[in-house]
Parts: C-alpha cells; structure tokens; sequence
C-alpha cells in the first residue's frame, strides 16, 4: 500500500512538471511585446514556412523619438552566435552603423566603431545599444546606453551596419515608407507612436529567445510594439532557440513518469496479488 500511495501521490506533480516543461520547451509565441504590451502589428510576409534565423550580427530594435523628445533614438545590437563580436575588429575590419533617408542614396554615418575603445563588444547571444545624445537631456545614460552620439533617425528612415573597410551590409532595416537600398525587400513597420520596432526571435515575439529571425525582408522579421525594450550588453543574453536544458529537463520529466508508471504498476500489482 506503501507504494501505491507514493505513486498515487507523486504522480500528479511529475504530469504538472511535464506539463510546464511542453509548454516552456515548444509554447506557442507571446503575443504580448516588451514588458507586456501588446504587439501592434502581426502581419507579414505570407508563406513562410521555414524560420530563418540571423548566424550573424542583426539590428533587433529601433526606436525614434518618444513621448519626451523626438531626439530620444536608440539602435539595439543583438548578436546570435555563440562568440562574442567585437565591433572594433570585425573581418579584419570595422563596423559602422550607418542611416539613409526616404529616398537617400548615400549613408551618413551613426557611428563608427574604428577606434578600439573597452566598450564595444556585444556578448554572446548579447545584445549591444546606442542612444542619441542630440536631446542633450542624459537620457541616454538613463536607458544605459552602451555608446551614444549626436547622430538621429527618424520617420521613413532605414539604418544598417556596415563592414567599413568594404562597405559590405551585415544587417539592415528600413520602415514606413522608406525605399532606399538599406532596405531589405519590404520595410519594417513604422514604430507606434512612443513605441519601437523589433525583430522577431521566431513567427511572433517571444522574450525566452533572442531576436534572431532573419528572412531578409524588413517588412516580416519586425513588429511595430508600444513598449519599447532597449537592451544593452550587461541585459540577460538570450540564446536565438531554446537550449539543451530545456529539452533535457523536458526528456528527464518523461523519463521519470515512465519509472514511477512502471515501477508503481508493478508494486501495486505484487500489493494486490498478496
Ligand atoms: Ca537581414
Ligand atoms: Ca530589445
């Protein structure tokens, strides 16, 4: 009897573990966006069957402008890979986050990062930011902005980091109603009023992965969202799909309830042959 409480007793809590480990390991996405705002627009690019993720460095979120001042900018860096990136070095080179308007055809230049200076590396699975300091207000030290410069963007604009020395895009985005060559087959959405654009980590926003999807079509990697959620590289590091762990916790659950299924069946069955 011993037993057949032990099993009776257990087995509702491993099934709730196995529960909670289904729907961490392979949930649906979030709909909701940063701090839990909800996503202004879903829609996209039809047909996409297969979820393209960035092995490279992306552009993960624009903001132009909030309810304060439409100098508060900031550009969010998040790098997928599972090395850190140093922006000072990169193929031999270095990278430079550069704007163009509507229409543009010629970068002007955010920043660059040629010099070495310590604060320039985005972490594994990390996320890197620059701010705007035009306002001339600190707010980008109240964000914590990695780095920061006069530099604006604004409606329709389209920003994108190039390798310097041969001009070559790692990553772009534009939105609204850019149409100049940073942008990648379709714009973003334009950014809610005081909200931003983010890219997607897989079909929708979920905050457990990092915002790694990457079809190279502006218009389906982002989602316009109201609370914006700049991050900078002391923010948690997400990896762009879920890790080992969860899919071992998830393995080592199942494996569990099979144990006590098998081993309380066989007691209770010995019990009830006595
Ligand atoms: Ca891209
Ligand atoms: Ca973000």
């Amino acid at each position: 009897m011993r037993y057949r409480r032990i099993f009776l007793i257990t087995t509702p809590f491993l099934v709730a573990a196995l529960i909670t480990g289904l729907v961490w390991s392979f949930g649906p996405n979030s709909d909701e966006g940063s701090s839990g705002a909800d996503i202004v627009s879903a829609e996209g690019a039809d047909g996409l069957s297969v979820v393209t993720l960035a092995d490279h460095l992306v552009i993960s979120e624009v903001q132009i402008g909030d309810a304060v001042s439409a100098k508060h900018d900031f550009v969010e860096l998040y790098n997928p890979t599972d090395y850190p990136i140093d922006l000072s070095d990169y193929e031999d080179s270095y990278v430079k986050l550069v704007k163009r308007t509507k229409s543009g055809t010629s970068d002007t230049s955010i920043k660059s990062w040629k010099s070495k200076e310590e604060d320039n590396i985005v972490p594994a699975h990390g996320y890197y930011l620059w701010a705007s300091n035009s306002a001339d207000d600190g707010w980008e030290l109240s964000i914590d902005a990695n780095v920061f410069t006069s530099g604006t963007i604004t409606d329709n604009n389209a920003v994108g980091l190039r390798v310097k020395e041969s001009s070559n895009l790692i990553d772009s985005v534009g939105w609204g109603e850019a149409a100049n060559s940073l942008v990648e087959k379709m714009p973003a959405p334009a950014p809610p009023e005081n909200g931003s654009i983010e890219r997607k980590s897989g079909d929708g926003i979920d905050h457990a992965y990092g915002n790694a999807l990457d079809t190279d079509d502006n218009s389906w990697d982002f989602l316009g969202q109201y609370m914006p959620n700049p991050q900078n590289s002391e923010s948690l590091p997400l990896a762009p799909v879920p890790e080992l762990p969860t899919l071992a916790l998830f393995a080592i659950g199942l494996c569990a309830i099979g144990i006590v299924y098998v081993y309380g069946r066989r007691r209770l069955t010995t019990v009830m042959s006595i």
